[in-house]
């Protein structure tokens, strides 16, 4: 097939977007340009919002939730909202990916991908607000009745990351509104596009104004003055754990809001000898490649067995070579673009560290020129030891970083050797290896001889220093709620005073 006709092209002009307060567009004074990651080209202009406008925002979250227009509502009312929205984003799925890949640098298909997956969070987020339960204790005796009711927690700030702009958003935002909660979102500066997007798709589902909106601007004016709002009764934070330690920091210093934090993650992935070594060198490769490895899931330190490594090294290096990278906007592209410019230099900068320190490159480890933007070869690192740098930081890059272990125990220790927790994987044919190894290594979420599967079903959330907190699947809506415990006297009380 004709190159030419595989791939789409860059928009005519940059877009310019406004920002979402209280149902309305309001129009931005100061803009950010965004460029392409893949192309070096401005693709969108997202406004510089200030203080005020968050101000506006809040004020407008915390009318809509205090007057219940939206908590007040049926969880049968809110998951029509959150149906239609389903069905807005499955008419626009290809103009949202569109711009998803433009301003992130992941490939087309992998961007529509993810929107699929968000069209389900919605309707997980349907059902859940229809689901959303107390409980009751019918145990206290014949003269006492106890209810535990599920409230939603008020006004939530959400601040997302750049590496699954609208993916992270959606395991998020129909959880929060299932609850009845209102929002006030602020996606990365280098990727507002798609939330700002959402709004009009929820406001055609028919949300009411003031339930969801987005100030757009940088981290450290709008997003620390979020984390620091006494008007703002939790937040969900996803990005890096220094910035994760500042909400806490923030959160203490302001009105104790609640947090949910999803984090950084050195994820292990453990092979066995036993496993089936041509799935595992693909679901590795699939696990350090996919989005650049720019996930707080990938995997990316790699556990395999002594008697297997260097076979299983070179199998994985001839799969690692032969994935596609190129131009986010070629259909057959596997992996694209690096997301900014400071992503691609400490990733560069760790690929060097990586060979100062002694380990050795078995493939990758250089830039690759499309003749516009930038992109790193998948690199897989032999030889690594647990001190050397590549072992223990995130790296958020195609680099993975291979150790040997002999025995299930050390595969186990190496495992739980990060300050992180968030996910991990095993490869092995043997069942009792497997739940070992599950049971033992901390972390929020674990792959049995697969990567990366999942449903809006299932809880996300990270162990240690990779958050607090679950996103997603009821789970997701219960951490946006407040328990309140009620107690009903049934009958004549016994008097205090005789
Ligand atoms: O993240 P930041 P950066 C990791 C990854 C990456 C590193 C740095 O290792 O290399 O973090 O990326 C907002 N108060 N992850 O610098 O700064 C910011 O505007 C409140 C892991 O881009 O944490 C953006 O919306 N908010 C990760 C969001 O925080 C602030 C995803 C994330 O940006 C803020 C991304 C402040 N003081 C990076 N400063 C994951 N867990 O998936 C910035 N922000």
């Amino acid at each position: 097939m004709d190159q030419s006709s595989n791939r789409l092209s860059l928009p005519s002009s940059p877009r310019e977007f406004g920002f979402f307060v209280d149902g309305e567009w309001r129009g931005g004074r100061e803009f950010f340009d965004r460029a392409s990651p893949g192309h070096g080209a401005v693709v969108t202009r997202i406004p510089r919002c200030t203080n005020k406008d968050l101000e506006d925002a809040v004020a407008a979250a915390r009318t809509a939730f205090e007057d219940r227009r939206w908590s007040g509502l049926s969880g049968g009312e809110r998951a029509g909202v959150l149906l239609r929205a389903a069905e807005g984003l499955r008419r626009r799925r290809d103009e949202i990916a569109y711009w998803e890949t433009l301003e992130n640098g992941k490939p087309i298909s992998q961007a529509r991908g993810e929107i699929d997956h968000s069209i389900a969070c919605f309707e997980m987020g349907a059902g859940a607000a229809r689901l959303l339960h107390g409980d009751s204790f019918n145990s206290l005796g014949d003269n006492l009745f106890g209810m535990v009711l599920r409230e939603p927690i008020g006004v939530v700030g959400l601040i997302t990351p750049w590496n699954f702009p609208f993916l992270i958003l959606c395991e998020r935002v129909p959880f929060i509104l299932a609850s009845g909660c209102t929002i006030v979102a602020k996606p990365s500066e280098v990727t507002s596009a798609t939330t700002l997007i959402l709004a009009e798709v929820l406001a055609e589902a028919g949300l009411p104004a003031g339930v969801y909106n987005v100030v757009t601007g940088s981290g450290r004016t709008i997003g620390q003055a979020m984390t620091e709002h006494p008007d703002i009764d939790m937040l969900s934070f996803t990005g890096s754990t220094a910035v994760g330690r500042s909400c806490v920091r923030a959160s203490a210093d302001s009105n104790f809001k609640k947090l949910g934090l999803e984090l950084g993650g050195k994820n292990p992935m453990i092979v066995f000898a036993d496993a089936d070594l041509d799935e595992a060198a693909d679901g590795v490769a699939f696990g350090i490649g996919f989005n650049t490895g720019q996930c707080c899931v990938s995997g990316s330190r790699l556990m395999v067995e002594r008697s297997i490594a260097e076979e299983f090294e070179a199998r994985l290096a001839d799969k690692m070579a032969r994935i596609r990278v190129g131009d986010p906007l070629d259909e057959r592209t596997q992996v694209g673009a690096i997301t900014t410019e400071a992503q691609n230099t400490t990733i560069l900068d760790y690929i060097a560290r990586g060979q100062a320190e002694g380990a050795r490159v078995v493939t990758g480890g250089t830039p690759l020129d499309f003749g516009g933007g930038q992109y790193i070869a998948p690199t897989l690192f032999a030889g690594v030891t647990r001190g050397m740098a590549i072992a223990q930081d995130e790296i958020f890059g195609p680099v993975l970083s291979s150790m040997p272990f002999d025995t299930m125990e050390e595969a186990i220790r190496l495992a739980n050797d990060t300050v992180y927790g968030l996910s991990a994987s095993v490869w092995t044919k043997n069942l009792d290896k497997a739940l070992a190894v599950t049971r033992r290594v901390r972390a929020g979420r674990f792959w049995v001889n697969t990567m990366m599967a999942g449903g809006p079903e299932m809880p996300l959330g990270g162990f240690k220093q990779s958050g607090w907190g679950r996103e997603a699947g009821m789970y997701g809506v219960e951490e946006y709620t407040q328990i309140k415990s009620v107690h009903i006297e049934l009958g004549k009380r016994t008097p205090w005073i005789e």
